[in-house]
Parts: C-alpha cells; sequence; structure tokens
C-alpha cells in the first residue's frame, strides 16, 4: 500500500476540506484508523443522526425490522400497515432464499398491505388494520401474521398492539405487531432492536416439544442472501451439528418456539441479533460465541471454536475431518486466481458486519482493504468489546451455575487493555471475545462511519481502489467512475458467498471483476462534457 500514517492525515484533511466548518467537525470524529496488532483502538463516532442534507447509505427503521429481521420467515404473513409504497417497495428486494419445506407454506414472495390512504389518515386506520388481518388469515390459514408499522402510523397514533392482541384472540393464531416507523432511531439499526424484541417477546421459547440431536445451536444473524444459509447448513450437517433455528435466512416460527432447546447460540451478524442472544443468555441460560462463516479459515476457525465449546473429542474430530475434505477445492481455487488478484486492493461500505467480514476473503486471495465502514453499526462493532463472560449453565441440568458479574451484561462495554484483561484473568474472570473492524485493519487503512456520497467519490479517486464493495444506490455512479462495484448485500445475482462452497464462488467472480479490461474504457458522463452535461446547461 502506497500510503503511510502521515499521508493517510492528510487524506482525511481532503476528504474534509470543502465541507462547512460545522460539518466537517461532525465528520472528523466519524474517521479514523485501523489499528491492527495490539495498538489502542481509536474511539469512532458510530450511530448517530446523519446530518441533515447529506446523502447517505443507510436506510429506515421499517427496513432494519421488517426486511431485515422478520422478512425471511417463509410461514409469517407479513403485513405492512402504511400507504403502499412502504410494502411495495420492500417486497422481494433482499434476495433472501428459502426452501418452502414439506408443508409448501412459503409468504414471502406476496406484499401485503393496509394500503391506507387520506380517509385513514383522518379517521384512523385500526378498522382497516383489522380487516386486513382478518382477509390474510382467511386466505392464508398461517401460523402468525406479524404487522409492520410504517411512519404515518405513530403519527396518527393508531393501536397496533391492541389490534393483534384482539385478533389474536379472534383467530387463534400468534398475531404481533412491530412499533417499527420509520423515522425512529438513526437508521435501520433501530429496526433490527425492534424485532428482536418483538420475536422474543412473542414467539421464542413457547414450544416446548423436545428436539432431538446431538450438538444443539442456533444460528443468530444469518439470513441466507443468495443462498448463503444453504451453504452453512449443509456444512452443519456433514461436522453431526443440530441446527434449530437460524434468525432468520430459511426459517420458520416452529423452529424460533424451539430454539430455547439450543446449548449454543452462534452469532454470526451481531448487529442485527445481538440483542436475542443476549436475552436468550439471560432468560434460558444458553451462552452465545462470535462466529462468522465468511471466507474459508474464518469457516474452518468458527467451527472449531463451536466444536472447542462441547469439548468433545468425537465432534472436534469430525470437524477435522470435514475441514481436511473441504479445503482442498478452496486451495485449489486460490491458487488458480491468486497470481491475478495478489496486490489489488479493495473498499467496503455496507451494511453493519460484511464491510468486516468480507476482508477476510479477500485476504484469501491476497487483496487488502484501503478503507470500510459501516452505515449503521455501533461502537462495539468498529472497537470490539470484550464481555465478560456472565453465566455457566449445567448442561443438564440446566441450572446456571454462576450469574452476571457485570450488572448489566447487554450495556456497551469498551474493549479492555491486556494489562486489565490479564489483571481480571488473573482473579477468574472469563471473557467472550468479540472483535471489532478497527483492530482487525492496518494502521494505513481508514475507517468510515455512515460514508456520504462526496466522501465517496473524493476517497476512490484519492485511494483508487481496484474494486468497490458497496450496495445498489452506490452501484451505477462508482462504475462510470471506472471502478467495479461488487453488491455486498444481494450479491448482484450471485452467491452464495458462505462456507467453503461459498468462497471459490468469491475467488472467481472477484478475479473476473478486477481484471476485466472494460473498466479502463469507461469514460464517466460528468468528465466527457457528454450530452447529460450539455442538456443541463443548453
Ligand atoms: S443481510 Fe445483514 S449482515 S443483517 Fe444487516 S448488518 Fe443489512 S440487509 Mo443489506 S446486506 Fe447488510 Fe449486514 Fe447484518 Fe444485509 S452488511 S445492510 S441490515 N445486512
Ligand atoms: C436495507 C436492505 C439492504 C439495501 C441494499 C442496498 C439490503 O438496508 O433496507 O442498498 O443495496 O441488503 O437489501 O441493505
Amino acid at each position: 500500500m502506497s500510503t503511510t500514517p502521515k499521508n493517510l492525515e492528510e487524506l482525511k484533511k481532503e476528504l474534509l476540506d470543502k465541507m462547512p466548518t460545522k460539518v466537517a467537525r461532525k465528520r472528523d470524529k466519524a474517521i479514523v484508523p485501523g489499528a491492527e496488532s495490539g495498538e489502542t483502538i481509536p474511539v469512532i463516532q458510530a450511530n448517530v443522526r446523519t446530518i441533515p442534507g447529506i446523502l447517505t447509505q443507510r436506510g429506515c427503521t421499517y427496513a432494519g425490522c421488517k426486511g431485515v429481521v422478520l422478512g425471511p420467515t417463509r410461514d409469517i404473513v407479513n403485513l405492512t400497515h402504511g400507504p403502499i409504497g412502504c410494502g411495495y417497495y420492500s417486497w422481494l428486494t433482499r434476495r433472501n432464499q428459502t426452501d418452502a419445506g414439506e408443508d409448501g407454506d412459503n409468504y414471502i414472495p406476496y406484499c401485503l398491505s393496509t394500503d391506507m390512504t387520506e380517509n385513514d389518515i383522518v379517521f384512523g386506520g385500526e378498522k382497516k388494520l383489522r380487516a386486513a388481518i382478518k382477509e390474510a388469515y382467511d386466505n392464508f390459514k398461517p401460523k402468525s401474521i406479524s404487522v409492520f408499522a410504517t411512519c404515518p402510523v405513530g403519527l396518527i397514533g393508531d393501536d397496533i398492539h391492541a389490534v393483534t392482541r384482539q385478533m389474536q384472540e379472534e383467530l387463534g393464531i400468534t398475531v404481533f405487531a412491530n412499533s417499527c416507523e420509520g423515522y425512529k432511531g438513526v437508521s435501520q439499526s433501530a429496526g433490527h432492536h425492534i424485532a428482536n424484541n418483538q420475536i422474543f417477546r412473542h414467539v421464542i421459547g413457547t414450544d416446548d416439544t423436545p428436539v432431538e440431536g446431538k450438538y444443539k445451536i442456533n444460528l443468530l444473524g444469518e439470513y441466507n442472501i443468495g443462498g448463503d444459509a444453504f451453504e452453512i447448513e449443509r456444512i452443519f450437517e456433514k461436522c453431526g451439528i443440530t441446527l434449530l433455528a437460524t434468525f432468520s435466512g430459511n426459517s420458520t416460527i416452529t423452529q424460533f418456539r424451539q430454539a430455547h432447546h439450543a446449548d449454543l447460540n452462534t452469532v454470526m451478524c451481531h448487529r442485527s441479533l445481538n440483542y436475542v442472544a443476549e436475552m436468550m443468555e439471560t432468560k434460558f441460560g444458553i451462552p452465545w460465541i462470535k462466529i462468522n462463516f465468511i471466507g474459508a479459515e474464518a469457516t474452518a476457525k468458527s467451527l472449531r471454536r463451536i466444536a472447542a465449546y462441547f469439548e468433545d473429542p468425537e465432534l472436534m474430530a469430525r470437524v477435522e475431518q470435514v475441514i481436511a475434505e473441504e479445503m482442498p477445492a478452496v486451495k485449489a481455487a486460490a491458487a488458480e486466481v491468486l497470481p491475478r488478484t495478489t496486490g489489488k486492493t479493495a473498499m467496503l461500505f455496507v451494511g453493519g458486519s460484511r464491510a468486516h467480514h468480507y476482508q477476510d476473503l479477500f485476504r484469501e486471495i491476497g487483496m487488502e482493504t484501503l478503507a470500510a465502514g459501516y452505515e449503521f453499526a455501533h461502537r462495539d462493532d468498529y472497537e470490539g468489546r470484550h464481555v465478560l463472560s456472565t453465566i455457566k449453565v449445567d448442561a443438564d441440568s440446566r441450572n446456571i451455575e454462576e450469574l452476571e458479574i457485570e450488572p448489566d451484561p447487554v450495556r456497551y462495554n469498551p474493549r479492555k487493555t491486556p494489562e486489565q484483561i490479564k489483571a481480571l484473568e488473573d482473579q477468574g474472570v472469563r471473557f467472550k471475545v468479540y472483535e471489532g473492524l478497527i483492530g482487525e485493519m492496518k494502521k494505513e487503512a481508514l475507517i468510515i462511519d455512515d460514508i456520504n456520497q462526496y466522501e465517496t467519490h473524493k476517497i476512490i479517486e484519492l485511494m483508487k481502489p481496484d474494486i468497490f464493495c458497496a450496495g445498489i444506490k452506490e452501484k451505477y455512479i462508482i462504475q462510470k467512475m471506472g471502478v467495479p462495484l461488487k453488491q455486498l448485500h444481494n450479491y448482484d445475482m450471485g452467491g452464495p458467498y458462505a462456507g467453503f462452497v461459498g468462497a471459490v464462488n468469491w475467488y472467481h467472480e472477484i478475479d473476473r471483476l478486477v481484471n476485466t479490461k472494460v473498466w479502463s474504457l469507461i469514460k464517466a458522463p460528468w468528465n466527457d462534457n457528454g450530452p447529460e452535461l450539455e442538456a443541463a446547461y443548453v
């Protein structure tokens, strides 16, 4: 990499240079360097309101609740309470796949909305909501109906929870509502939290039917985008690990109801599902560990982590055997592309976990990340955290043997220094480590929270990456600059990229993208005195 710590500061200065003083002062706090290998982790500003007038990548609370967390469950009917736009524009946009299973129940392809109009805004929409729930029930006879509030619902004060309570009684199925009005919070992150709370309150642990199987786990924060969950399911099955429920890729409500029978929760996307992990630990005594199945090495490490948790030689041996069987194909694919991909550079600005996870996949083909950041993650996703290991459960009796050492395990708990950790460990305290993004990036790299459109253009101009990873809003503008953009949200119709099979897909895809000659032939219309500009100025 050509930049040094000094010119990193210069880069940052150039990024902020043209901004009004007040804006530059605020944005300055959201831009920090990396801090690999034991260096002090800088504090980054995150999860704060986007400055009005700035073009952000972020989405809304409704999107985080309905689209992200609850949307991927195939047998819950999702009903949007609001004007038709929110339902329509969140209809099948996220590429979360599902296997309709033996019962064939799959409502994901449908778009259900109360279609509120002026009349409902003025006189209230509760009647219409009640009728829509009834209509959905009559048509589908589903196991559950979940209602999502859009902005106007909160503004006019419809009591959606009273309506769903009534309808639950009347219909005899689980009906629950989410007060996920788009304007709440500062991003879709608030919507994740609301969905976590409602699924925990209304669904998780409501079916005590015992579930058979050895090494029972749940997978939290995996949404089966492009078939990722299918590949992870394949690997678990091969290892003899019993997956009770995935929250929420390729999932059913029955799996959620029975998820409390698991021995362990594994958390893939910490940002969107950590609340359920913490609540299940507190209520059911199920510990959680962080895992990551993006990257072949990360997959192997995660499987070993799960096996180590169970402390069972049989599982450990099985996991080693699976890794040994799967790795040769991965290594062969990497060896094939490495001569062409080594030394290429990437930037990743996406969501609340992939900007971190996908760096492993790039590393495996010799590519370095110059700059990265999240849209809506919180400080712990950047800075990492050491959570005091709060709970130990007796596997047979399910008795909690050791309770919270810290009063509130959910509370943000900053990363501790090596000395502090050693001192606490000497006292017998155990830690659960959650590595953040900053600690895994070089000090020459830039980390930017909630990057905006101006900064995106500037950083591409200044650091010239070979590939940029982001979403649909950024894609075509960046490609017009001559830089390939790989969508890390929907995978551009590709995938899976998780697990061993996913790694092979990724290596080939990235090789194609960074080595095709077409990008050098592109001239951006705004640099070409093209017809658009002429038309604008005549
Ligand atoms: S599938 Fe996940 S992995 S859930 Fe989250 S933070 Fe979004 S929808 Mo887009 S791709 Fe993205 Fe992450 Fe977790 Fe997806 S990086 S922004 S809300 N996300
Ligand atoms: C969301 C969903 C999204 C959007 C993707 C994008 C997704 O945040 O509401 O901007 O391209 O993954 O579908 O993140």
